[in-house]
């Protein structure tokens, strides 16, 4: 069911040939961006008109508003399970224990007597949240979104949602209910590209956002690479990763299990189990077989998942090879299933998020560790972080100096404009001294 990669024996190649041995799945999201280009501009230019036309196009239905009332929110509240909300309320307040520490303080650095830089942390005024539709109905993602975007302080927060024919054009009503319980009241019911595009330009209902955060498919991927420049994003959020590091203490039961709960989100869904025991990889080849048989998504989701070129056991010389690897690797989400595993974690570098030992499995951080489950993928997370309070802030610096501390500093200020030939650059410290440059002290 799920293929093995041998790199055992010879010593690993470095840096980016190590990671073109790992597997990985096609995500081309250039590909995908000539598609959503006329999509993006139709509504540009025909706004909510256009939204309504691919509502009914790509979703089945004809939309009266496209701004979802107050009441459906209200009455989506109302129909929820109990035991769904009250997981909901204690995802939420995990979250907010997690996300409220991760705010950022103004600090002021004192340069020299006189003259101090203050950096000021602004959040972002107005943002658009991506909740997707169809096979992916996450109310753990609105949590994810938006619970960063409140603690950061932005006050503008607007959801779109595809709108669903069963439910009369309206969003899923569990993202509806996601939404009343975190006080979110502006929601649309929009999907994909045309969502992205809503927020990017703004329509008659919806005014215009500064950011749009959030998972989707590769549409909204590649909406998101389209307006990225006008506006911000996240990631471009691709298909689901798990790897797993784990020696021969690993529980062959629980990494099966591990690897299937993030293959169930789709068939490109990567897991990946690096391990430098021969004795757990044949057992988690045995134990995937009749779990996989005992869950639901199996044929159209786990099967191709585990199947693909995505995903793999990869065998190393041992637990130090396996961190080069999964390190090569840069997976959304890491566990560490290891002797001393919060000692070998210590020293992932690549990773979205990393989860310790054997009570600490993905589906917590998906749902109720407190962590935010909006994660880099497609190696992504060697350069970018989930998102956070900081996704939604931005640092601006204050500059404040007084005529001495001025010239302190101003020769040196004039020769770099000399050596960058900008001498106007230099004239505007030498207007503010009678046009000379001040006595170096
Ligand atoms: N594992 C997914 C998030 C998710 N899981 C939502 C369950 N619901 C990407 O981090
Ligand atoms: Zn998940």
């Amino acid at each position: 069911m799920i293929s093995r990669i041998d790199l055992r024996g010879d010593a690993l190649p470095e840096g980016p040939a190590l990671r073109d041995l790992l597997p990985r799945a096609d995500f081309d999201v250039q590909a995908a961006l000539e598609k959503v280009r006329p999509i993006c501009e139709d509504v540009h230019h025909r706004g909510d008109a256009a939204l309504i036309d691919f509502a009914e196009k790509f979703d089945g239905v004809r939309l009266e508003s496209v701004r979802v009332p107050a009441q459906a929110l209200a009455d989506a509240l109302a129909g929820l399970d109990p035991a769904v909300r009250a997981a909901l309320e204690e995802s939420i307040r995990r979250a907010r224990l997690v996300h409220r520490a991760q705010r950022r303080t103004t600090h002021t650095t004192q340069v020299v007597p006189g003259g101090s830089v203050t950096e000021k942390w602004v959040p972002v005024e107005r943002v658009g949240l991506y909740a997707p539709g169809g096979r992916s109905v996450y109310p753990s993602s609105v949590i994810m979104n938006a619970v960063p975007a409140q603690e950061a302080g932005v006050e503008s927060i607007a959801l779109a949602s595809p709108p669903q024919a069963e439910f009369g054009g309206l969003p899923h009503p569990t993202i509806l209910a996601a939404c009343a319980l975190l006080g979110v009241d502006e929601v649309y019911a929009a999907g994909g590209a045309t969502a992205v595009a809503m927020f990017a330009y703004g329509t008659e209902s919806c005014p215009p956002a500064n950011m749009v955060t959030g998972p989707g498919n590769i549409w909204v991927a590649a909406a998101k690479r389209y307006f990225t420049g006008r506006i911000g994003i996240d990631t471009e959020a691709g298909p689901t990763e798990i790897a797993i590091l784990a020696d021969e203490t690993a529980d062959p039961v629980h990494v099966a299990a591990d690897l299937i709960s993030q293959a169930e989100h789709d068939p490109l869904a990567a897991a990946v189990l690096v391990t430098d025991s021969e004795e757990l990889a044949a057992a988690v080849e045995k134990e995937l077989e009749p779990q996989v048989a005992a869950t639901r998504h199996t044929d159209d989701r786990i099967r191709p998942a585990l199947a693909g070129k995505q995903s793999a056991i990869v065998l190393v010389d041992g637990v130090e090879e396996g961190l080069r690897v999964v390190d090569a690797y840069g997976a959304e989400h890491l566990e560490i299933q290891t002797a001393d595993a919060a000692a070998v974690a210590d020293r992932v570098r690549n990773a979205g998020a990393i989860f310790i030992g054997p009570w600490a499995p993905v589906s917590l951080g998906d749902y109720a560790a407190g962590s935010n489950h909006v994660l880099p993928t497609g190696g992504c997370a060697c350069h970018s972080s989930g998102l956070s309070v900081q996704s939604f802030l931005r640092g601006i610096h204050i500059v404040d100096y007084t005529k001495d501390a001025l010239a302190e500093v101003a020769h040196h200020v004039v020769t770099l404009a000399e050596a960058e030939d900008l001498p106007a650059h230099g004239a505007a410290i030498k207007a503010r001294f009678g046009w000379k440059v001040p006595e170096s002290k």
